[in-house]
């Protein structure tokens, strides 16, 4: 076992149950036209991490580390769209509507691929989610018990919606739990502190937070 300089408290990494998830470093949050800007956000605080996304990948790559990617998104037909969600938001264009880069956060489009320079190389799993948690509705706890995965460390966007929420399921399911803080953002810097903030309260309530650099000293 190593520890990995954490807060609250040293993060104690098993290498060999250990993975990395990368939460949905999706176009439409990332780019000009998708559902990020839909929203009215500036999403130029999403691009912003990339190259610290792409650090961590690599790093996890070359440790032989498991890397695992996550897409939102939903089916064609819509029929795994709660009317709930596509209502809500108030955004210029709503889930399934047709933007430039095509129906918003549905599978196949464009716009909801994951960006170039973060893509799932083969072999990697990539979990396509209909909900803001990654354990809902698909089958990534089948997925992490066959390959005795016990511990997750956590990248991508955004930090208090997708990320935190996959977090805390993943925390009730009894996964140990690490979000970078250089590989994590928010649409609002405040929402990002208030989450990191959460989830180290509390003697690790949720979990811990680490910065990069220790996690790929630890790993590698
Ligand atoms: C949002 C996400 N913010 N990936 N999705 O709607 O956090």
């Amino acid at each position: 076992m190593t520890d990995i300089k954490a807060q609250p408290f040293p993060f104690p990494l098993q290498r060999e149950a250990a993975a990395l998830i990368v939460i949905d470093m999706q176009r439409d949050f990332a780019e000009p036209g998708g559902f990020g800007a839909s929203l009215g956000n500036d999403v130029s605080r999403i691009t912003r991490i990339i190259p610290d996304v792409k650090r961590l990948i690599a790093g996890f790559r070359s440790a032989g580390l498991p890397v695992i990617h996550t897409m939102e998104c939903h089916r064609p037909d819509l029929s795994d769209l709660p009317p709930a969600k596509r209502d809500r938001g108030n955004p210029s264009l709503r889930i399934g509507d047709k933007g430039p880069m095509g129906r918003i956060l549905i599978a196949g489009e464009p716009g909801t691929a994951i960006l170039p320079e973060l893509a799932p190389i083969d072999g990697e799993i990539v979990i396509e989610k209909p909900g803001k948690g990654a354990f809902y509705a698909t089958g990534l706890g089948d997925i992490l018990m066959r390959k005795g995965i016990k511990q997750l460390v956590f990248a991508g966007v955004t930090t208090e919606v997708c990320v935190q929420t996959t977090m805390r399921e993943a925390n009730d399911r009894g996964y140990e739990c690490l979000l970078v803080e250089e590989a994590t953002e928010s649409y609002f810097p405040e929402f990002k502190s208030a989450a990191i903030a959460m989830i180290q309260a509390q003697g690790a309530i949720v979990g811990w937070t680490a910065h990069i650099d220790d996690i790929l000293e630890a790993i590698n």
